[in-house]
């Protein structure tokens, strides 16, 4: 039989100074495999190429005074306005002023055709290019990282396994724990015992309709555990 199999994909267009350290994703695990089938597509906006000074600098001194340096912008506009180009993509801003990303956010953001990312560095990027450029400020927690480069390599991530095509069905459908806001049961693998500790005997007795209720049963302890506000959350 014919399969005709429509595989989605989708666009990362990524504006950065450091377009190398996203190696750590195109060249490792599920994400590189699904580079190669050209589900995920990272397409890279070099901040520098965009700068029109000498020496390709990118940054300039804080009005008002202060440490550090910013984005300047124009390097970034062209940077932007070059990415947006034939494509009508979300733009989106790494920020810790963002809103915080959720499992439900990175699902709805799966269904893009086109993303695009910018990575700030230094204190920050000018304010103008929030106001004018980007339609979303994105928060992977209430930390500070030196850039944003990591941090959108978390949202890649998180969104990509969404994708149709780039993980087992069977793995993002049924058993992705969060889609029913419980935590995971716990995993175990051969040997059945090791320094003294056993595999849980219900695992071992093949008896399917026990074994996904033994499952649940841990999900729902450990959510109540670990994180009982998972219930009260809508999905
Ligand atoms: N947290 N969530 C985050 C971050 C680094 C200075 C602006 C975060 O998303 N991004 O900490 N980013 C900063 C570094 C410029 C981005």
């Amino acid at each position: 039989m014919e399969k005709l199999k429509k595989e989605k994909y989708i666009n990362f267009k990524i504006i950065t100074i450091f377009p190398e350290m996203f190696h750590a994703i195109e060249n490792y695990g599920i994400l590189s495999k699904a580079i190669k089938k050209k589900i995920i597509n990272l397409i890279f906006f070099n901040i520098r190429n965009f700068s029109k000074e000498k020496n390709k600098k990118v940054d300039d001194r804080p009005y008002g005074g202060g440490e550090g340096m910013i984005m300047s912008f124009s390097p970034l506009k062209r940077a932007i306005v070059k990415a947006k180009k034939n494509d009508n993509s979300l733009v989106i801003y790494l920020s810790p002023q963002g809103k915080k990303i959720t499992y439900k956010k990175l699902k709805k953001l799966s269904k893009k055709k086109c993303i695009i990312l910018i990575c700030g560095r230094y204190q920050g990027i000018d304010q103008r290019i929030i106001d004018k450029y980007i339609d979303e400020e994105i928060s992977i927690g209430d930390y500070i990282l030196t850039g944003g480069e990591l941090a959108a390599m978390v949202l890649i991530d998180g969104i990509s396994r969404f994708v149709p095509g780039v993980i087992k069905k069977k793995i993002s459908k049924n058993k992705d724990s969060f889609s029913q806001n419980l935590l995971d049961h716990p995993h175990y693998t051969r040997p059945k015992k090791i320094d003294g500790m056993r595999v849980p005997k219900i695992l071992l007795s093949g008896n399917h309709k026990k074994i996904k209720k033994w499952r649940l049963k841990k999900s729902v302890q450990q959510t109540l555990l670990k994180k009982p506000e998972l219930f009260k959350k809508n999905k």
